[in-house]
C-alpha cells in the first residue's frame, strides 16, 4: 500500500543533534517522533544493558518486528545512531547530521559519556561512518548530509527538511 505521509530518517553519531532536529521538525510537520532508543528500551528490544558503553545492547530482529506495523503506515522520523536496518522500501528520506569534532567533544563531555565511547563517536564522526552506511544503504538521491553545528544550522535544516516533506506529501496525494 503506498504512504500516505513520508518516512524519514535521521541519523548520524550520538550528539550531532538528532534529538533537537526531530522535536522541531516533529511539532512543525505532525510526522511522529519516533526515537529508537526510547523504543528499545520501553519495548524491551535488548539483551541487556552495556555497563563499558551505558547502552542497550540492541536485539535488531525483535526491534525490526516491533516497530514494523507503524514504519510501514509512514508518517514517521525515525531518530537512530544508524540506518542501514531499516528497509529501502520503507524510507522515504534520509538525513546525516554532522558536526565538527569540537562540538562534539564538548557535547559528549557534557553528557558524562565514559572516554572511550567519547573517543569512539568522534572517530565515527570524523571518519564518516554514518554518511557512508547511509549512503550504502539508501539510494543516493535520498540521502542529505547536513551540518549541525549552531542554532542557525538547526533552523535552516529544519525549513529544508519540511520543505522537502510539503512537496513530498503533494506529489504523493
Ligand atoms: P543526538 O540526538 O544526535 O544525540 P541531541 O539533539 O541530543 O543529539 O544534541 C546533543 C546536545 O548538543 C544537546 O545539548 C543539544 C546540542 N546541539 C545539538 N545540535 C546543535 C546545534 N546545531 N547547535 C547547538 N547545539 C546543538
Amino acid at each position: 500500500m503506498a504512504r500516505k505521509k513520508p518516512n524519514v530518517i535521521v541519523t548520524g553519531t550520538p550528539g550531532v543533534g538528532k534529538t533537537s532536529h526531530c522535536e522541531i521538525l516533529s511539532e512543525r510537520t505532525g510526522l511522529k517522533h519516533f526515537s529508537i532508543n526510547q523504543i528499545v528500551k520501553e519495548r524491551g528490544c535488548h539483551e541487556g544493558w552495556d555497563e563499558e558503553y551505558k547502552s542497550w545492547i540492541v536485539n535488531e530482529d525483535e526491534l525490526l518486528d516491533s516497530v514494523e506495523d507503524e514504519i510501514k503506515t509512514g508518517g514517521y522520523i525515525i531518530d537512530w545512531h544508524a540506518c542501514e536496518l531499516f528497509p529501502k522500501s520503507w524510507i522515504d528520506l534520509v538525513i546525516v547530521l554532522r558536526t565538527d569534532s569540537t562540538n562534539l567533544y564538548d557535547r559528549l563531555q557534557n553528557r558524562h559519556y565514559p572516554e572511550k565511547k567519547v573517543q569512539e563517536n568522534l572517530d565515527c564522526e570524523i571518519m564518516a561512518v554514518l554518511l557512508e552506511e547511509a549512503r550504502g544503504s539508501y539510494d543516493e538521491q535520498i540521502v542529505i548530509e547536513l551540518q549541525s553545528n549552531d542554532v542557525d544550522d538547526i533552523e535552516a535544516n529544519v525549513e529544508r527538511i519540511e520543505e522537502w516533506i510539503k512537496s513530498w506529501r503533494e506529489k504523493n496525494k
